[in-house]
């Protein structure tokens, strides 16, 4: 069914579940588009002028449409119950530990993603919305130690591979939304909230991030960034490049 729908390219660990989900939901759409086609031909011999000069005033006698109805409206309810919210209760609950996931924050503004990682001590400097400029997208505090080695990059996620990520979206200006089709992951980017998405890339590659809410003049640009997964040792690679980043405003 993947390949019948044209899927894109897929990534992720929980990818295959939300494919699954679409292609489930289409199956029953195809079945009932089919089964009220075949209905809809059999009314217009049915109930023809020809074959029923008098009209019926009673109308339908048996349940059958009923049971039909029922037994539609009780997939749906599986559907929902046994598939959707499952995958989605492990989205938005069940999230890995920080200390196993590579971690990143990730501000939107138009029309670029800003995405800072924590450096080599694995700890992110100190932060406050007071210390916002255009420079300092993150406000970051150029006092604290913690921050020194924190690496700040545009429109450019490195990530290894195999291990979960786990990313703060917000954005700066106005609401953006974070979409890695490949992740099969989506977040809006509201100002002033800061929203965990996470995600467990599978497969190595460079992906295309796109921007989910039309942001303003320059929204399709912000498809200009990427997600690129890689093996730990050239991830290690990059990331050790970029240390020190973060502050580089100062
Ligand atoms: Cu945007």
């Amino acid at each position: 069914m993947r390949e019948f729908l044209g899927l894109p390219v897929m990534a992720s660990d929980h990818g295959a579940g939300v494919d699954n989900l679409i292609s489930y939901i289409h199956w029953l759409m195809i079945v009932l588009f089919v089964g009220w086609f075949i209905y809809f031909l059999y009314a217009l011999w049915r109930f023809n002028k020809k074959r029923n000069p008098k009209g019926d005033y009673v109308g339908v006698r048996n349940h059958a449409s009923s049971y039909l109805e029922l037994t539609v409206a009780g997939i749906e309810a599986a559907l929902l119950v046994f598939v959707a919210i499952p995958v989605w209760s492990q989205r938005v609950d069940k999230f890995p530990t920080e200390a196993e996931s590579t971690v990143i924050q990730i501000s939107a503004q138009q029309f670029a993603w800003n995405v800072r990682y924590p450096g080599a001590d694995g700890v992110f400097g100190k932060q406050d919305m007071k210390l916002v400029t255009s420079e300092n997208t993150f406000g970051v505090d150029p006092q604290d130690a913690a921050g020194k080695d924190d690496v700040q990059v545009l429109n450019e996620i490195h990530v290894p591979v195999n291990k979960p990520v786990i990313a703060y979206i917000s954005s700066r200006d106005v609401i953006h939304s974070f979409k890695l089709v490949a992740m099969r992951v989506t977040q809006d980017a509201i100002p002033g909230m800061r929203i965990p998405i996470w995600f467990k890339p599978a497969k190595e590659g460079r992906y295309q991030i796109y921007c989910a809410q039309l942001c303003g003049n320059g929204h399709a640009a912000m498809a200009g960034g990427f997600l690129v997964v890689e093996n730990e040792e050239a991830y290690g690679k990059w990331v050790r490049s970029k240390y020190g980043a973060a502050t580089s405003f100062e």
